[in-house]
């Protein structure tokens, strides 16, 4: 009876999905975001490009055609686990090869999990040049519990004048960086403009704003001037709904946030929205180019009918005065602290300058470096091979899970800059946070963590987190400071190899694209079947002492 009370609800609510697709022509176009006309990669030949829109359990299909001429490129669904489409993830090297110019493939997934998201380009550096959109899957019923009027999507991120092609080639991969300065962005942009839009918040009225930063490098502060923030949700997961003055929002994350209309004034409040410099290894930009300031209307202002006060309450110098902490929200769900994890996996962030070859930026052994063949092919293509390091290339970092086991990733970072880490396929629990080293002690982390799928380490400190290994594939794990991910600060969990090679082969229309740049699609690390030697490895796969190929970004070089 009550079995089969589950089965007719999951057939309702399978039965209700449906499917949206997208079809997507990847090309230049010309932007002036910031009043500065460039190239930028656009949709449809439009930039800013489309938002990516569906409830939850759909599926979802976005037909991604190369228009470039001149780069590959990949799509990224930033924040669906992808659980059974590894293949549709996107990083080039791990789960697909780059599509070449003139070719297409497509992505198609479920709709999960919920939340605000976001999708871009996962293909050496490239979405910092446009290819960079809004991700939204709705669940109908966390939204009505909210009791909002409307809700208002939003992005905030970095913008440079220069390509990143020559910003590698030139600047951060340079042989002559030799401290891993990275190049400073010219612009910070609200909703992809330096033009402040203006909220039509009406008195006493809820509203959701969905934030994410799109960024390369830096993060971004958000306040509203005499309002309060109400956070409702980080990347995704709904937090029991917590106040604050502003708001702290950093490369890859996202802040579902609720703001009620003001009823008690003439004026019309300011918000801003603001560069944090944290990130910058030098000087910042101007001050008018970090800050974006709007009005948003107030009480019985109405924009249609008054003229703005001229008196401003905010300006170009302002600071926050209280920040939240991502570390002290606690999801809605109450999951408690996963114990006993039977799988620690360590990881330091090293920086270290190469002679020859550059700066390069390592959590594990090497810095990583992008495997010829991608590495969820290697995975399920090399058999028992696929459980021993050496198959997947020293670059790879690859770090072995079993099914169904408890993670824990231990993470220190002695650099004075903080990192926002990033995981693949997962939401973690962020179980410690804090400066020098963790204890090592159950009882110095939180007993209900928040979760999230991206987190800032702290400079000169650590990160605990901890997931269960519930979804077979092969997961990036990599900073989303995306100079510091195409200099190597990443690494792979290859995740229940076992279960994969029982459950999921590599597509046709996978193997097509790899084919299209003459890339092998299956076998170890150089293309070949079975198990090679550490030795071997290392001197014909993806290290950082053999490799020159991400020095310019997705630029296309046809292999004769
Ligand atoms: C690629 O094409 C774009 C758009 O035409 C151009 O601006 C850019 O310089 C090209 N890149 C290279 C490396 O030639
Ligand atoms: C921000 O941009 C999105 C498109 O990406 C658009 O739908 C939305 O209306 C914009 N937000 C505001 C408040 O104008
Ligand atoms: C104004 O808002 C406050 C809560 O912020 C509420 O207590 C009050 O009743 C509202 N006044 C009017 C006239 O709507
Ligand atoms: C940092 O990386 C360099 C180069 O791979 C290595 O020689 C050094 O031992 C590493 N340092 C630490 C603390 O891991
Ligand atoms: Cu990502």
């Amino acid at each position: 009876m009550f079995q089969s009370l589950v089965l007719a609800g999951l057939f309702s609510a399978l039965s209700l999905a449906k499917t949206v697709t997208y079809d997507f022509n990847i090309g230049w176009v010309s932007a002036a975001p910031d009043g500065v006309s460039r190239p930028v990669i656009g949709i449809n030949g439009q930039w800013p490009i489309p938002t990516i829109e569906a409830d939850e359990g759909d599926t979802i299909v976005v037909k991604a055609t190369n228009n470039l001429g001149n780069q590959t490129t990949s799509l990224h669904f930033h924040g669906m686990y992808q659980v059974g489409t590894a293949p549709y993830d996107g990083p080039v090297g791990v789960t697909q090869c780059p599509i070449a110019p003139g070719g297409s493939f497509t992505y198609t997934f479920q709709a999960n999990p919920a939340g605000t998201h976001w999708y871009h380009s996962h293909d050496a550096g490239q979405y910092a040049d446009g290819l960079r959109g809004k991700m939204v899957i709705h669940d109908q019923a966390w939204e009505s519990s909210l009791k909002v009027d409307k809700q208002i999507y939003l992005s905030m991120g970095d913008w440079y004048h220069e390509q990143i092609p020559y910003l590698l080639r030139d600047d951060y991969m340079n042989v002559n960086n030799r401290d891993g300065h990275i190049p400073i962005p010219n612009s910070f942009l609200f909703n992809e403009s330096t033009k402040a839009l203006d909220f039509d918040f009406e008195p006493n009225k809820r509203y959701l704003l969905r934030i994410v930063s799109l960024s390369a490098l830096t993060c971004g502060f958000f306040h509203i001037d005499g309002q309060t923030l109400s956070v409702v949700a980080v990347d995704g997961i709904p937090v029991k709904a917590t106040d604050t003055d502003s708001i702290n929002i950093c490369a890859g994350q996202t802040y579902d946030v609720v703001v009620t209309g003001h009823n008690d004034t003439q004026q019309a409040p300011e918000y801003i929205v603001k560069m944090s410099t944290d990130m910058l290894t030098g000087p910042p930009p101007p001050l008018d180019r970090m800050t974006i300031i709007g009005r948003s209307r107030g009480g019985s202002f109405n924009f249609k009918r008054d003229s703005y006060p001229s008196s401003r309450s905010l300006d170009h110098n302002w600071s926050p005065n209280a920040v939240l902490d991502d570390f002290d929200l606690v999801p809605l769900d109450g999951l408690k602290l996963l114990t006993n994890p039977t799988n620690k996996v360590h990881f330091v962030a090293n920086q270290t300058y190469f002679p020859g070859i550059g700066t390069r930026i390592a959590i594990g052994d090497e810095p990583f470096v992008t495997p010829k063949v991608p590495a969820l092919f290697t995975a399920l293509t090399t058999g028992e091979a696929a459980f021993q390091a050496s198959t997947y290339g020293p670059g790879a970092v690859p770090q072995f899970l079993k099914k169904g086991e408890v993670v824990q990733i231990y993470m220190e970072n002695p650099q004075p800059y903080p990192h926002p880490m990033h995981l693949h396929g997962h939401t973690f629990q962020v179980a410690g946070r804090g400066s020098g080293s963790w204890d090592g002690k159950d009882s110095s982390l939180h007993a209900v963590p928040m979760r999230r799928d991206n987190v800032v380490i702290p400079p000169h400190g650590y990160l605990v987190l901890r997931f269960v290994a519930d979804n077979p594939g092969v997961w990036y794990f990599h900073c989303h400071i995306d100079f510091h991910l195409v200099g190597g600060m990443a690494a792979l969990f290859i995740e229940a190899p076992d279960a994969l090679q029982s459950e999921m082969v590599v597509p046709q229309s996978a193997k097509d694209i790899c084919a299209a740049t003459n890339s092998p699609s299956s076998g170890n690390c150089n293309g070949q079947a079975g198990a090679i030697s550490a030795a071997d490895a290392s001197t014909e796969c993806n290290n950082v002492y053999n490799d020159k190929s991400e020095n310019f970004g997705a630029m296309y070089v046809q292999s004769s």
